[in-house]
């Protein structure tokens, strides 16, 4: 823990769809004291038997809100959630929800302009009030066209409808704010990944970050 104030070394895995998340975090099972959150898609896929990942696929302009809305709230339960190893690995962030899906939405329309807003509104105030620290950003960057490929190997059934293009808008919303820094909070320093490699290879890219994940020369 950090002795100052008995928080854990926190790191954000960040990356388009598909770009190999879960992966990541498993990569790091094999080491104690580390807790690794995945994100919550099987709480988005049934919140009291209500898919909203589904819905919001199907009817985007109809739950975009109530989707990011949720979103939100399991994201922020994850930032929050006490933790008890020196070391706590999350997927995702309340930052790529509003940087890359909820910009994403508000260009496509998807959102409509007062909708925006009270999103905004929401995540200036958890970004100011609630303390949702993180102290290192993974990027898994990749490819569209490698991860609209993967997307659609492994046929989740939700994500059948996600054009190409869709893909592509957010790899530009992850690099504007991870690469070109846009926006002008950046929670911490960003470590690029190149996870456009295939599962033989990708592993030797994890170890790249063990060092400044696990904090120790390895
Ligand atoms: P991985 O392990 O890199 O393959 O990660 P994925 O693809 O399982 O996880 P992620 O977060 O990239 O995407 C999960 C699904 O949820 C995907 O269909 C996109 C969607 N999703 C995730 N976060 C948000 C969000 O804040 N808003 C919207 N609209 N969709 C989101």
């Amino acid at each position: 823990m950090d002795s100052a104030n008995s928080r854990p070394f926190t790191v954000l895995v960040e990356g388009n769809i598909g770009s190999g998340k879960t992966t990541f975090l498993e990569h790091f099972r094999q080491f104690e004291d580390i807790t690794l959150l995945t994100e919550p898609v099987e709480e988005w896929r049934n919140l009291k038997g209500w898919n909203l990942l589904d819905l919001m696929y199907r009817d985007p302009s109809k739950w975009a809100m109530t989707f990011q809305a949720y979103v939100s709230l399991t994201m922020l339960e994850m930032h929050r959630r006490p933790t008890r190893t020196p070391v706590k690995l999350m997927e995702r962030s309340i930052f790529s929800a509003k940087y890359c899906f909820v910009e994403q939405m508000k260009r496509l329309g998807t959102l409509h302009p007062a909708q925006f807003a009270v999103l905004d509104e929401w995540f200036t105030f958890i970004n100011t009030e609630i303390p949702v620290e993180a102290d290192l950003i993974v990027y898994l960057k990749t490819t569209p066209s490698i991860v609209y490929d993967r997307i659609k190997k492994r046929a989740r059934s939700e994500e059948q409808c996600v054009p190409l293009t869709y893909i592509e808008e957010l790899h530009k919303l992850h690099e504007d704010w991870l690469i070109n820094r846009s926006h002008a909070d950046c929670p911490a320093p960003v470590l690029v990944l190149d996870a456009d490699l295939d599962l033989s290879q990708i592993t030797e890219e994890y170890k790249k970050s063990e060092h400044q994940i696990l904090r120790k020369a390895v």
